[in-house]
């Protein structure tokens, strides 16, 4: 077909390598740079019938976010700015496998299925974070999008988030803000300036935040927010790429995973620093206190800052809207028990990936979704919105009543809903401790986490973990469940679970206990059983 001609001709710079399969995992496809510039041709493509299909603008964002620097993938990003829906990542993976001479046909496979009208116009928008590889393989996109027709526009070095942001700026035409880098920083400087600017009494040491940019595109972006901010906010910038590299030994997935501080980053006693992951979508805060121990507050911290605040808020609104939060297994035993128990609030659990997470948090007024690993954001319903902003605009209510409505429209205007948002929850959480005049210690002391451990164990084939109830029990393969179950009866206040990782060839595994060197011995024990039952490759995992 003569439509198709350009696809065929271009396809053949982008060409598969023989035999190379790839899935699309928890967050899109994710390897090794060196094996997707034919994914990223294709995505292209994909997301050129997927904005035919839904008449909207599509998003291709071209990062690996946490993973080492020389892996790079791609996120597809939905009209609403949301993670692509889930019967197009089948698709995804489809016309990623296909082999060279079969593209065609997968391509027109999608078309009749999803019955594609071809002549209907297509607008892609382009993002990459700051790998050496990502400016080729966007390039690669591009390519894809224009063989098809589609039109594009490159928005070159952007975070993960404000590609988010764009592509629903633009499919709501404005109304959630403007599609422009300048237009995203008003619109959040201007909500932060909002909530913080009336606070009394605020000292410059309180206005200070230690920031480890994981030598990512989120310092570049830092950079660029800074001086809206600045009256209120003074951060001090570390890791922001002009030596190190990309997430080693810095960022959230090393803080969060190895439990200790960044390099490069000179924190003093008591002193409030937070990490972003590579491409600004995660965010875990810490501090180090006057005995040197270190104290993290990760996604389930920063769930339960905003949730509390949110509730006190629709308290003095008088608003009765309904509060949850969704959490993942990796979420800390305490902060369930916290949420559910004091706070009373609603807590649901769903498989890893914000998908899953952002999905559960529609069906509430207000769903706040954080993973453990700092990725997450809040999400309010329509009804919830317009609620807040008519109480905003009754002139029948108390001052306190508006005064507690101007702050909820505030924070939603700061929240990133499309997709969690490293610098957008940033500014939430310094608003929130700035409002209620709490410092990172009063907020770290709001529950006490139960020790924990995340290890990795590298196996012959992943997918032979299959796994049931939001991941928390492994189904294949057999035995595997068993043995967990057996080892967990042996310390106290313990859980543990497997799980396949959706972005590195690794089985994930997590182990809580009521003592740091029981939840080190469980996590141990059974990345020993993950080995001898699942296929481990290489030597034995050795004892922390
Ligand atoms: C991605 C996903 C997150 C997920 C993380 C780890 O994060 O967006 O939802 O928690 O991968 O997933 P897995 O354990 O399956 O490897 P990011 O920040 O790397 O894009």
């Amino acid at each position: 077909m003569a439509e198709f001609e350009e696809v065929a001709q271009k396809s053949k710079l982008h060409p598969k390598p023989e035999g190379l399969t790839l899935q699309y995992g928890t967050a899109g496809f994710r390897t090794n740079a060196k094996h997707l510039d034919h994914i990223m041709f294709r995505m292209g493509l994909l997301a050129t019938l997927r904005s035919k299909k839904t008449k909207s603008t599509i998003g291709v964002m071209v990062t690996a976010s946490h993973n080492p620097e020389e892996d790079n993938g791609v996120k597809l990003i939905d009209p609403m700015g949301e993670m692509v829906a889930a019967t197009w990542e089948e698709y995804a993976t489809q016309l990623a496998n296909a082999e060279q001479d079969h593209l065609l046909a997968a391509l027109k496979d999608i078309i009749e299925k999803e019955d594609i009208s071809m002549s209907e116009a297509a607008s892609v928008y382009i993002g990459r974070d700051t790998r050496p590889s990502s400016a080729a393989l966007s390039q690669a996109v591009l390519d894809g999008v224009s063989s098809l027709g589609g039109k594009t526009h490159d928005y070159g070095l952007v975070s993960t988030p404000q590609l988010h942001y764009m592509v629903c700026c633009c499919n709501t035409k404005g109304r959630y803000g403007s599609a422009t880098l300048e237009g995203y920083y008003q619109k959040l400087s201007q909500a932060f300036l909002q909530l913080t600017h009336n606070v009394p009494n605020r000292t410059d040491d309180q206005k200070r935040l230690l920031l480890d940019g994981a030598n990512g595109i989120g310092a570049l972006k830092m950079k660029e927010l800074e001086p809206f901010i600045r009256s209120e906010l003074q951060v001090v910038l570390s890791n922001d790429g002009s030596s190190g590299k990309l997430n080693h030994l810095c960022g959230a997935d090393y803080v969060k995973v190895q439990q200790k501080a960044p390099q490069g980053v000179s924190m003093g006693v008591g002193e409030r620093c937070c990490s972003f992951d590579g491409d600004a979508d995660r965010i875990v805060y810490y501090y180090t206190d006057s005995k040197n121990c270190f104290h993290l507050l990760d996604g389930d911290k920063i769930a339960t800052l905003i949730s509390t605040f949110l509730k006190e808020l629709l308290t003095q609104a008088g608003l009765n809207l309904q509060v949850a939060v969704v959490q993942t297994a990796y979420a800390n035993g305490s902060s369930t028990r916290y949420l559910e128990d004091v706070m009373k609030v609603a807590v649901c659990c769903t498989k890893t990936g914000v998908k899953h997470l952002h999905h559960a948090a529609q069906e509430y007024d207000i769903g706040v979704y954080f993973e453990a690993n700092g990725h997450g954001t809040v999400l309010f319903s329509k009804a919830a919105q317009k609620q807040i902003v008519e109480l905003v605009k009754d002139s029948n209510v108390n001052d306190e009543r508006k005064h507690a409505a101007k702050l909820l429209e505030n924070t939603v205007n700061l929240i990133n809903q499309t997709v969690g948002d490293a610098i957008s929850d940033m500014l939430v959480i310094e608003a929130v401790l700035a409002i209620r005049g709490m410092s990172v210690q009063d907020w770290d002391e709001i529950y006490t986490d139960l020790p924990n451990r995340q290890l990795k164990v590298t196996v012959s084939d992943r997918r032979v973990i299959n796994t049931t109830d939001a991941e928390r029990r492994a189904v294949t393969p057999e035995g595997l469940q068993d043995a967990i179950d057996s080892l967990v009866k042996k310390y106290k206040n313990a859980r543990s679970f497997v799980r396949p990782s959706g972005t590195e060839d690794v089985v994930r595994v997590y182990a809580e206990a009521d003592t740091q060197e029981g939840a080190d011995r469980l996590a141990h024990e059974v990345s020993l059983a993950v080995h001898r039952l699942a296929g481990g490759v290489g030597d034995e995992p050795k004892p922390l």
